[in-house]
């Protein structure tokens, strides 16, 4: 005979309701509230929490190397070569933004020392190309794009620079370099991001970056902008060129540790959990092979680059994709097919919580009753509103009801991070049908801003979301469960995609069609 449905359940959830009520009445009675509880130190600055939240950033790698089939530029190329016949950076603009980018990064200078924008420091640039009679300025038509569209504008300024002379000569070099900075920091309204490579060739003429006071002429220019180097000391290289964060990824950091040009990788990939400076991380990668545009590169699938959101975004850092325009200056039609896909597989996973009508309790909450620390907070979208357990618990759980079985694959958890990161373990459990016992699905370290975990398919009404370490007393700000058609497909998927575009694109469309119905019954 098949066993009756779990019957104590809703008991269990009573128990805990009726407990942590108790304490609601005597609250109530009370004229003043408790606060909230004190942030835990390192946090974010406030352009660190903007950048955070805009989870996805388009990088554009453009100038003479594309049309010169190079990746790094001798710095010697003819400014000629450089002539886009169609440059329309309104394009780039929208396809980022239509595909989700919060913000578009653009190398103003690579290595090879080509301008992008007009500098008067130098005769290698724009104004010595073809293009447009050497009147145009790619920086101005990309920031007026970015500005119209409402999309944060970034700016790569390559410090190892092959074609101007003073390179090597470091007082020289630094004065040169400042200028440019401060060329692309005063004319070109709000910067988002400043970009500093620590790339240089083996056997480059030696010399000292004077960071210290780049950093401070940037922040004292562009007070929201947040700053890229292996190093920090806003944001942090992640260590690799694929786009994947560590499993385990802290925000903290010692920006002692590091240095610019000699990254330790697996530093850089887990961060530190007793750094003093918050220096979440950038996974870069490109969309297609090289950094720059190839006639003979092809993008990678859509199912890949899913693949790195989990392990970019998914793992608290932010995805930087390269997305390189074309020699004719647009981005090219196979490029935003991938990322049109990729878009659409995206909401089909991540649009319904299928955790959203769940009753929910917790195994004890901070002011119980005060709907500013309620673990129905953990239902609502964003990192604002958080689930606050009661001080000094030693557990540390919050109990879902699903109201009926459900089928999924993906767990979402994110953490108020302007309050710190806290979360060093957690697990998730699903109460098993047959027996009744509670069994683990999925465990994971760091949670951060958010945090993805992909297991097998399971099936239940009830599940478990349990803290099992942290720095502090954990604060959770959302919950979500989801599933997901498209990993468990993978190696189908890329079969197909190994044939036509077309086909491959026709079968993404009938799964996110599928997912959509999963999610929606
Ligand atoms: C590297 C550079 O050398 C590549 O050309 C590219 O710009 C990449 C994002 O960073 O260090």
């Amino acid at each position: 005979m098949k066993k009756k449905k779990n019957s104590h359940f809703p008991l269990v959830l009573l128990l805990f309701y009726l407990s942590s009520s108790s304490s609601y009445f005597s609250s109530s009675l009370s004229l003043t509230v408790e606060p909230p509880p004190l942030p835990i130190l390192p946090i974010p600055s406030a352009s660190q929490l903007q950048w955070q939240l805009g989870k996805m950033a388009m990088f554009l790698h453009f100038g003479p190397n594309t049309f010169t089939d190079s990746e790094w530029g001798t710095g010697h190329a003819d400014p000629s070569v450089f002539n886009p016949t169609r440059l329309d950076a309104a394009q780039w603009v929208r396809v980022a933004k239509d595909a989700g980018f919060s913000r578009v990064i653009l190398t103003a200078k690579h290595h090879d020392g080509f301008c992008l924008w007009p500098s008067a420091y130098t005769d290698y640039s724009v104004r010595s190309s073809k293009w447009r009679n050497g009147i145009g300025d790619v920086v101005g038509d990309l920031a007026a794009a970015a500005r119209d569209a409402g999309v944060g504008l970034g700016l790569y300024l390559s410090p190892w620079d092959r074609h101007e002379w003073t390179y090597g000569r470091t007082l020289d070099y630094n004065e040169f370099y400042v200028g440019q900075m401060s060329e692309l920091l005063t004319r070109y309204g709000e910067i988002k991001e400043v970009w500093l490579d620590g790339a240089k060739g083996e056997g480059q003429k030696d010399m000292q970056y004077f960071f210290d006071s780049w950093f401070s002429l940037i922040h004292q220019l562009q007070p929201g902008a947040v700053i890229f180097s292996d190093a920090g000391p806003d944001t942090r290289w992640i260590g690799d060129e694929a786009g994947v964060a560590g499993s385990t990824c802290w925000s903290l950091f010692n920006c002692s540790n590091a240095e610019i040009g000699g990254t330790d990788p697996q530093y850089s990939e887990r961060g530190d959990p007793a750094g003093h400076d918050w220096v979440p991380a950038e996974c870069d990668v490109s969309i297609r092979p090289g950094w720059f545009w190839h006639p003979s590169e092809a993008p990678k699938s859509a199912i890949t680059l899913l693949d790195i959101y989990y392990k970019s975004v998914g793992r608290n850092c932010l995805f930087l994709l390269n997305v390189p325009p074309n020699s004719s200056g647009l981005i090219s039609p196979e490029d935003i097919q991938v990322l049109q896909e990729f878009s659409e597989i995206r909401k089909s996973i991540f649009s319904h919580n299928l955790a959203i009508n769940a009753l929910l309790v917790a195994s004890s909450t901070r002011a119980a009753g005060d709907s500013r620390f309620d673990p129905y907070n953990v239902l609502k979208e964003g990192i604002f509103t958080y689930w606050a357990p009661k001080k000094n618990k030693p557990d540390w759980v919050l109990y879902l009801d699903l109201q009926g079985s459900v089928s999924f694959n993906v767990l979402q958890v994110q953490e108020p991070i302007h309050m710190g990161q806290r979360i060093a373990e957690f697990h998730i459990e699903i109460l098993d049908d047959e027996n009744e016992k509670w069994k683990k699905v999925a465990n994971g370290t760091t949670v951060g801003y958010q945090r993805l975990l992909r297991f097998p398919t399971v099936k239940s009404q009830f599940l478990r979301f349990v803290i099992d370490k942290s720095r502090a007393d954990p604060l959770i700000s959302y919950v979500g469960i989801y599933m997901d058609n498209f990993s468990i497909l993978r190696d189908d998927v890329a079969d197909i995609s190994r044939g036509t575009s077309s086909n491959s694109s026709q079968f993404i469309h009938q799964i996110v069609v599928n997912n959509s119905l999963i999610a929606t019954t």
